[in-house]
């Protein structure tokens, strides 16, 4: 294969929450995630919360099984449960032994977010944690000194718990005051180092509680508090460019491909209906406005319409993405009739499931490349691709794991078709997740993705030791030779 083109940018994606641990050091508060569950005793992982009668209850409020969550509710840890967010695989205390790793299979740059609350515990500070500041400034001088661009994710599907308690999260527009706060904090910290910046993770994805903040997750409360997300990223950017001119800004979007069941004329109507729930916020953030087909998707949602302040539009006309990002894992199948559609959608024949039903299609992600840089016109940058699957490690915590590689092999291939063939124009790739940590959707530790094996169990059991598995060394290979080793 042809290599990929000079200075493409070979990396892996980690979040905080699923990644970090040291809940309750340097200072940080807590956050949304810390009293998600690990997902053993039910799937989606959920809140523990006490109502006022002493009851718990466990809404199901992470990603996409938001439910609502009563005025009442109370988050509270429970000593009988196990809280993944807390320990998570320490990259607290092994940044550099971790990153080092990193070094060895040649990334040349590492995606990692923020916590908001390292950094502003309740979110409503007027200055930042030093603490939490210096915690990040060493991560930074780390990679660095490896020779590694580090591309921050400012905002994971998270925020201060009490920024959620006390003013219902994003359904509230102070929200962008902190969220800007809180950037101008991160610029001032870092500006100088860091040049790729991702406002948001999977904004078209995240929804209800745990991501927002929002107790009500219907769709009035949420598109309104979407609105806010949009005008805090489209400031914060306007603000990143001024402080730091340098500086390259993208927001991130779930970007499994959709298809439509069959070429019924019904049926592709509709996948073009399902698909616009995706551009609905790229096309808003990447061109500056509203596209023309938001009136008829709100209304189909029982949205009556956005409340919009004086400044808004100009504020996302003046604070558009320079480049765009997403996560790529699956495709997904829609037909015509079936109102049910989630992220699920119908069962496509065609392709095989991984032990989770996420359905692997490499060609897809070529499909889902052209596919934005057509529409967009601005570079794409693959943020998050992998394979979640259960690994056998032997007594020296090696794992055969021969289906990754294929995984990856196909979907890299790809990657560098849509580039080398298509012409698409791709910054870089950050492999989900380098080192194995904790599943988001279900808060398990055996669903591993990592090049490296790291020995613990669901209940946080373990050493924590972090040992290389065969893919290590393969993806080492496919950097070296900048990607031309991939029909090897
Ligand atoms: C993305 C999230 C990541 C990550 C990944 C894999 O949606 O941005 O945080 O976890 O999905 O998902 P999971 O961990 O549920 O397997």
């Amino acid at each position: 294969m042809k290599p990929m083109p000079k200075g493409f940018l070979w990396g892996g994606a980690t979040a905080d929450f699923q990644y970090e641990g040291g809940f309750n050091e340097g200072g940080r508060g807590l956050l949304s995630h810390d009293y998600e569950t690990d997902g053993t005793h039910s799937t989606p992982r959920t809140h523990t919360m006490r109502m006022p009668d002493g009851s718990i209850i466990r809404p199901a409020s992470s990603f996409f099984f938001a439910e609502a969550v009563p005025q009442q509710a109370q988050p509270v840890f429970l000593e009988d449960q196990y809280y993944p967010s807390h320990k998570a695989v320490d990259f607290y205390h092994r940044y550099k032994e971790d990153i080092a790793l990193m070094a060895e299979m040649g990334f040349n740059v590492f995606r990692f977010s923020i916590c908001w609350s390292r950094i502003f515990p309740t979110g409503d500070e007027d200055e930042p944690n030093r603490e939490g500041i210096a915690f990040y400034e060493d991560v930074i001088r780390e990679l660095k000194k490896h020779g590694m661009e580090p591309l921050i994710t400012i905002c994971h599907d998270e925020m201060p718990m009490e920024l959620a308690l006390k003013y219902d999260g994003w359904s509230s527009r102070h929200l962008i005051d902190c969220y800007l706060r809180y950037c101008k904090a991160l610029f001032e910290a870092f500006g100088n180092h860091c040049r790729y910046w991702l406002t948001f993770n999977e904004i078209n994805a995240v929804r209800g509680f745990g991501p927002c903040g929002t107790r009500d997750s219907s769709s009035p409360t949420h598109y309104q508090a979407v609105h806010h997300m949009f005008v805090a990223s489209a400031k914060a950017v306007a603000l990143g460019h001024a402080m730091m001119p340098q500086a390259m800004f993208g927001t991130m979007y779930a970007m499994s491909e959709l298809y439509p069941a069959t070429c019924k004329p019904e049926d592709m109507f509709r996948h073009m209906q399902v698909r616009r729930e995706n551009w609905y916020f790229i096309d808003t953030m990447a061109r500056g406005r509203y596209p023309a087909y938001a009136k008829d998707l709100l209304e189909r949602r029982g949205v009556a319409g956005i409340k919009m302040e004086e400044g808004d539009e100009q504020a996302l006309l003046e604070g558009t993405l320079d480049f765009v990002s997403f996560s790529y894992y699956r495709s997904n199948t829609v037909k015509a009739g079936d109102p049910s559609f989630t992220v699920g959608g119908s069962p496509n024949p065609y392709l095989e499931s991984t032990a989770w039903g996420w359905p692997v299609d490499p060609l897809g992600l070529r499909y889902c490349m052209n596919e934005i840089y057509d529409r967009i016109q601005k570079p794409v940058f693959i943020v998050e691709n992998g394979l979640g699957a259960i690994d056998e490690a032997d007594e020296n915590g090696y794992v055969e794991d021969d289906y990754r590689i294929d995984y990856l092999q196909k979907h890299l291939a790809e990657m560098n078709n849509a580039v080398n063939i298509d012409g698409v124009d791709c910054i870089g790739y950050t492999m989900w997740a380098p080192i194995d940590l904790v599943s988001l959707s279900t808060g398990e530790m055996k669903k591993r993705y990592g090049f490296v094996y790291v020995d613990m169990d669901d209940k946080g059991n373990g050493t924590l030791r972090r040992s290389r598995k065969k893919s290590f060394s393969w993806m080492k290979r496919v950097i070296e030779t900048n990607g031309a080793s991939l029909d090897e």
